[in-house]
């Protein structure tokens, strides 16, 4: 029997952290958050890449684009979509988290998932570096460990 996982680990790896400026008060906190666990994980400061788009719905076109380029070990895509009082908030939220997973599948590259999706501005307080942690922090441990479990299992970088 073999058994494979990954380690957290930036040492060698270059990293985009893909960011919508929507709701910014949260997002840099995501940001921060997920800058912290890229270096405090090894990460080369120089090798870390902050890219912003104007809202959730534009992360998956930004991630595919920085995933195409074949430079990135593993992306880390922040956001915050906040429910207001119409249905926007579902295909803002639907369609980011659709495609976000979509380019890692067409890729064969992780990315992180740290894309909020809140009823109130209090919850996404709460996960962006308040009461309930950082999801931004979260995000980008997730896809070193994916990185790392790539690099193990083989999987071809893209370039
Ligand atoms: N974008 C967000 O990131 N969060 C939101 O809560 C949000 N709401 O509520 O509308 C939002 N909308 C903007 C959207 O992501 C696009 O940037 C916009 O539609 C332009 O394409």
């Amino acid at each position: 029997m073999a058994e494979f996982s990954g380690t957290p680990s930036g040492a060698g790896r270059r990293i985009a952290v893909v960011v919508s400026r929507f709701n910014e008060s949260i997002t840099q906190k995501l940001v921060d958050g997920a800058v912290d666990a890229l270096t405090r994980h090894d990460t080369p400061f120089d090798d870390i890449d902050i890219v912003w788009v104007p809202g959730a719905w534009e992360l998956p076109a930004a991630a595919r684009l920085l995933l195409s380029s074949g430079r990135y070990n593993a992306i880390v895509a922040l956001g915050a979509v906040i429910r207001g009082d119409t249905p926007h908030f579902d295909y803002v939220a639907g369609e980011a988290s659709r495609g976000l997973s979509q380019a890692s599948a067409d890729f064969d590259t992780p990315v992180g998932f740290g894309l909020l999706t809140c009823d109130t501005m209090e919850q996404a307080e709460a996960r962006s570096g308040g009461s309930h942690g950082n999801k931004g922090w979260d995000a980008a441990l997730a896809a070193l460990e994916m990185a790392d479990l790539f690099d193990r299992l083989g999987v071809p970088d893209e370039d």
